[in-house]
């Protein structure tokens, strides 16, 4: 049997699993040393029995990778510094801006508006049913909905408003209002650490756009001329390492990763290790997306904070939540959750260019009081923006007033 028919072949019941962490560093002069030769070497281990091998992902057994590949790799690893002195620009190219990223939702949300004004015929109560569902459809929400329409019978009365341009003025007037009022004393801002690393940890539930969006913000950062560095804390699902890493390539930052399945309190630290040993200004924790009502989870969670703040002067500085609004309502009651179990700091909310519905954004501020701090608009590198309030009211409401029929 050779060398590689060994690695190939799976132990039945293996006792002991040992991953090969390749060597990171050799002399010039040197050839890098194959994982499998290493492990052999080092190991010795007997076949099939007692000892299961893994070696890391991106060098496959069967296919080690090519000498140019992996010394590439171990650089990305770990020469941080003289990385970032070569490489200071990092390319956010394609930046779509809020108008474009809300187009889909500015049309919807126009052609539901004309709709619904185009039915109008009196003021009564069978309009404002209308209205409440209209706002409801726009994923405005139950709540939200009904709070608006009630504001809104004494706001048409008052301004004793009866044409249809009139009404519909009103209405729209009310709503950016609201908007506004409710985020007065919202702070939409990051926040970094004094001196030392930031840490900035995303959470949030399967697939709604964490790790893209640490991709993108990380690149953003890096073009601003920030030293980041991010950690692969999604152990659990297979790939996830590699996704971020991916990321870490294509833009040029390093990535702190652990084994499949490691204890991501474990890729936490070596993390925050990393990014105090390189000065790193802004270290990005990626985690597995969780139920929010999984309770191991959760505290897999804490623990990951308790190491930060151990290892840190203090707690995680962001804490960012992910929220998919292509999701609707669903996305309001993962939030709920998570702010219930854990100090959010903020929200990211993804997917912006693919709702049609976008009216998310008003019970995020009206019945969740959590500042959204960024919007995605789409899955290239560029495709983020920080949130301004005023500018999504004008981009969104605006377009309704467009519609108008004065
Ligand atoms: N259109 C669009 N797609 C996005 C956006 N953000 C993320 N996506 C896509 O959504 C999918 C899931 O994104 P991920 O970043 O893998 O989500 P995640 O939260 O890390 O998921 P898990 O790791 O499974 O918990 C990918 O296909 C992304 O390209 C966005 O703003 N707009
Ligand atoms: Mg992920």
């Amino acid at each position: 049997m050779g060398l590689f028919d060994f690695f190939k072949k799976k132990p039945a019941a293996p006792k002991v699993v040992v991953e090969v962490l390749y060597p990171q560093t050799w002399e010039n002069s040197e050839a890098p040393v194959e994982p499998t030769v290493l492990a052999a070497e080092v190991l010795q281990p007997t076949p099939g029995e007692a000892v299961e091998i893994q070696v890391p992902s991106h060098i496959a057994a069967e296919d080690v990778a090519p000498v140019a590949e992996v010394v590439e790799t171990v650089e990305t690893e770990t020469e941080t510094e003289t990385e970032t002195e070569t490489e200071t620009e990092t390319a956010v190219t394609s930046e779509t801006n809020l108008d474009e990223g809300l187009t889909k939702t500015r049309k919807t949300w126009s052609e539901r508006w004309n709709a619904f004004m185009a039915n109008f015929r009196s003021v009564d109560e069978d309009f404002f049913e209308e209205l409440e569902e209209t706002l409801i459809g726009a994923d405005v929400g139950a709540q939200t909905a009904l709070q608006l329409t009630d504001e809104l019978r004494n706001e048409v009365k008052l301004q004793n408003a009866k044409s249809k341009a009139d009404i519909s003025r009103v209405i729209i007037d009310k709503l950016v209002e609201h908007y506004r009022s409710q985020g007065v004393n919202e702070d939409a801002s990051m926040h970094f650490a004094p001196e030392g690393p930031t840490v900035i940890l995303f959470v949030g539930v399967n697939g709604v756009g964490k790790t893209t969006t640490i991709g993108k913000m990380s690149a953003r950062y890096k073009a601003e001329g920030k030293q980041v560095v991010l950690a692969a804390a999604d152990t659990f699902r297979a790939g996830a390492t590699q996704q971020l890493q991916a990321w870490g390539e294509r833009n040029g930052i390093p990535v702190v990763a652990g084994a499949a399945n490691a204890d991501p309190a474990s890729v936490v630290y070596d993390g925050v290790k990393t990014a105090i040993e390189t000065n790193a200004d802004i270290l990005f924790v990626d985690t597995a997306g969780r139920l929010q009502n999984n309770v191991n989870l959760m505290q897999e969670l804490a623990k990951m904070k308790r190491i930060i703040t151990r290892e840190l002067p203090n707690e995680p500085q962001e804490v960012l939540l992910a929220l998919d609004a292509t999701t609707g309502q669903n996305a309001l009651q993962q939030a709920r959750l998570f702010k219930d179990s854990t100090d959010v700091t903020g929200i990211v909310l993804t997917k912006l260019d693919g709702t049609a519905k976008g009216g998310i954004i008003l019970p995020i501020r009206n019945e969740l009081h959590l500042p959204v701090k960024w919007v995605g608009l789409g899955e290239q590198v560029g495709d983020l923006q920080p949130f301004d309030a005023d500018d999504f009211a004008k981009s969104l409401f605006g377009s309704l007033l467009i519609g108008d029929d004065k």
